[in-house]
């Protein structure tokens, strides 16, 4: 189906419907989080019912984004009263199992609209607006709601830009293209101020969470040969909030061209952040491995120890990128 009727038809399930579930993969991130509350407050604006349910918790940071966030989302473990929901609408997720337990407010004869940048999206909707080649989920949602003819209000503007600034890095990615900045400048004329997001989302840090940073970064070990570089944390003995700031120095290691964040969560199940700053693909890589995502970043999870984990995984990743040298 061509995009303008894919378009019209998510405009129809809005329109025909009022009460509407609203969720995205496990371990929000922004674009997960900006879409989601862009799409939330719209279906408010247009006198809707909606809730946004995620397994995990929505970071403090995100707050300024939403009107009322008790009013608005609410994480998984916290519902006590369990709701069969028909219109659901998921955003920024590649493959259903990513949604985790929200899954089981899915009535048996649920209409799924899912919306989504991964190449690797397993099109699990009833309707599937999937577009690899665009920087986020945040930038569809525009789409659609400019294709409906909704009124963007400088709330729903922001919640959006924030959705775009985060999967680009702050318009620093390999995906920043001309769509994105095109879009960037529409927003900006809604009213959203690109330096204030970008400060919110990119600048803000509290000492004690730099302190962590610091302690991690510290001990980043690289593999100069393979041009690879690892950071690992125990999240139980130094709980990080928020995995971006490690992330950015990371990734700004000028000897590195692969990049590893692996966080021990509990035991022996770690999760697993890989960037690439070259052709390798990442994503194809963490596949092996029941992970996914997109060329230079994605994300998978392995059980096991950290030392298990290097003889494994950083092993088989240090001979495949040295065969590509
Ligand atoms: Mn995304």
């Amino acid at each position: 189906m061509n995009r303008d009727k894919l378009i019209k038809q998510i405009g129809t399930f809005i329109s025909e419907n009022d009460d509407f579930l609203i969720t995205s993969h496990f371990a929000p991130d922004g674009d997960n989080i900006g879409s989601c509350i862009a799409f939330h407050l719209m279906l408010t604006d247009l006198g809707k019912k909606s809730l946004i349910v995620n397994e995990d918790k929505i970071i403090d940071k995100y707050d300024f984004l939403f009107r009322d966030k008790s009013e608005s989302y609410i994480q998984y473990s916290d519902i006590t009263e369990k709701t069969e929901f028909e219109n659901v609408i998921v955003l920024d997720t590649a493959t259903f199992d990513r949604i985790g337990k929200v899954s089981e407010l899915f009535s048996k004869d649920v209409t799924v609209v899912n919306i989504d940048h991964h190449f690797t999206n397993t099109n699990f909707g009833t309707i599937n607006l999937v577009d690899g080649y665009v920087s986020s989920a945040s930038q569809l949602v525009l789409e659609i709601f400019k294709g409906c003819n909704y009124n963007i209000t400088k709330d729903i503007s922001d919640a959006i830009l924030t959705g775009i600034l985060s999967d680009t890095g702050g318009l620093k990615f390999q995906n920043t293209n001309i769509e994105v900045i095109s879009d960037v400048k529409e927003l900006m004329s809604l009213g959203s101020v690109l330096p204030d997001i970008t400060e919110r989302l990119f600048s803000s840090i509290s000492y004690e969470e730099s302190m962590k940073v610091n302690k991690i970064a510290s001990e980043i070990k690289l593999y100069g040969e393979e041009r690879i570089a690892v950071a690992y944390n125990d999240q139980q003995n130094n709980p990080l909030i928020e995995n971006e700031p490690v992330l950015m120095i990371l990734n700004s290691i000028e000897e590195a061209e692969v990049t590893l964040f692996v966080r021990r969560a509990d035991e022996n199940k770690l999760k697993i952040s890989l960037r690439s700053k070259s052709e390798f693909n990442v994503s194809d890589f963490a596949a092996k491995w029941g992970g996914g995502g997109h060329k230079n970043a994605a994300g998978m999870r392995y059980k096991g120890t950290f030392e298990d984990f290097n003889a494994d995984v950083l092993d088989k990743l240090r001979k495949v990128v040295m065969d590509k040298l």
